[in-house]
């Protein structure tokens, strides 16, 4: 089979399992080596040490498969259904409402490959990535043509928006390449004007030592006081910088089955994660995002926000 056929059967079989966008890059260097060797450099990721021990790794997809020739990188959909959204005081962002996203590609991920060396004929060597390696998605995802960076950080795609779970798979075929899009961010800046906490510090710059998402879900330790105001309601995660993105009007609530919202009742109910003992919490949060950040995690978040209702009034 030729690889022109083989790259159709790929992305075809990857449509019929749920993923699109799809693209296929080459094994060069990151683009952006140099935006992330200065973000580490400038101390931005903060208590994520994990980032800094391996960044030399992020800039060569060799020493996480030697192998490697092509990238496949697929998109999922999580985009959310305000009419099915959780109700209550605090907000869960939208990626954690359904099941581990990280699991749900993962699995599709390993059924694609099958089913690609299952109709072609063909057999060779991938490593499936979906957070789990060294690897810096986003920037593989602009090359393979999914979207392009925006002043978010993220991944913005012109028919889904914001609201694109990646994955990506490091290959031994040749295939055949696909083009980048365009940055489509104009002169828009509402991502940076909508950040609680200020820290877009400047467009594609996230000072993560501020972000809510990675101070509710990443630190260990304590908040630091002048940021626990900022944090607003935020339970887990946050949607703020993502949300305004003016590419979301194009984008449809996701219909995959993995990713709609599971325990609806409490999602929202910051006393409820204050209470909840650990066995309670385990059983409902098994296999989602939530059970990450762990319980004890959940209770200071849910303490910072019940204050932060007290002090704005927010009804
Ligand atoms: C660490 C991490 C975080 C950290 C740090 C995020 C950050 N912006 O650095 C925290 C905990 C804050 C976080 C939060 C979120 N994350 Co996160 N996170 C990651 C992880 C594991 C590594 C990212 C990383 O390497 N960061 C270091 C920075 C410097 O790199 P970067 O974020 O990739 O940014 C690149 C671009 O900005 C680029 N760049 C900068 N300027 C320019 C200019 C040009 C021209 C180009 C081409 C590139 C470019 O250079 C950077 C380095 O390559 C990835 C998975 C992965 N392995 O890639 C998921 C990932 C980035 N996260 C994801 C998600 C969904 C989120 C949240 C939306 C979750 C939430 N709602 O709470 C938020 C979004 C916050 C935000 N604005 O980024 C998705 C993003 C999907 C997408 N469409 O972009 C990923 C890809 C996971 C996945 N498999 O789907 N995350
Ligand atoms: S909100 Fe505006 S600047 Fe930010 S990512 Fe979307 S289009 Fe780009």
């Amino acid at each position: 089979m030729d690889r022109i056929h083989l790259s159709n059967a790929i992305k075809h079989e990857a449509r019929r399992l749920g993923f699109d966008p799809v693209g296929i890059t080459g094994p060069e260097p990151p683009e952006s080596a140099p935006q992330f060797l200065d973000w580490i450099r400038k101390g931005y990721h903060g208590e994520m040490l994990y980032l800094e021990q391996r960044a030399q790794q992020r800039l060569d997809l060799r020493s996480v498969f030697s192998a490697v020739r092509s990238v496949v990188v697929v998109g999922m959909n999580y985009a959310p259904d305000p009419t099915t959204a959780p109700a209550g005081k605090g907000r869960v962002s939208c990626y954690a409402w359904g099941k581990d996203y990280h699991t749900v590609m993962r699995s599709r991920m390993k059924h694609l490959l099958a089913r690609v060396r299952e109709q072609t004929g063909v057999s060779f060597a991938a490593r499936i990535c979906v957070d789990t390696a060294p690897v810096l998605e986003r920037d593989l995802a602009q090359r393979a043509g999914l979207g392009w960076i925006g002043k978010n950080t993220c991944l913005v795609n012109r028919n889904f928006g914001t609201w694109l779970f990646l994955g990506v798979i490091l290959t031994d075929l040749d295939l055949p390449l696909d083009m980048p899009q365009k940055d489509r961010c104009g002169t828009c800046r509402k991502c940076l004007d909508a950040c609680p906490t200020g820290a877009l510090i400047a467009p594609r710059v996230l000072d993560a030592r501020r972000c809510i998402s990675a101070l509710t879900i990443e630190c260990r330790t304590d908040i630091l006081d002048d940021l626990r105001p900022s944090i607003g309601i935020h339970l887990f995660g946050c949607d703020e910088c993502l949300s305004v993105c003016p590419w979301n009007r194009f984008s449809r609530p996701t219909k995959e089955p993995p990713f709609q919202p599971i325990n609806r009742d409490i999602l929202f109910d910051p006393p409820f994660f204050l209470n909840v003992g650990e066995s309670e919490f385990r059983k409902r949060f098994h296999n989602t995002p939530l059970a990450r950040a762990g319980r004890a995690a959940l209770a200071r978040n849910a303490a910072i926000v019940l204050n932060n209702l007290v002090e704005t009034r927010i009804d």
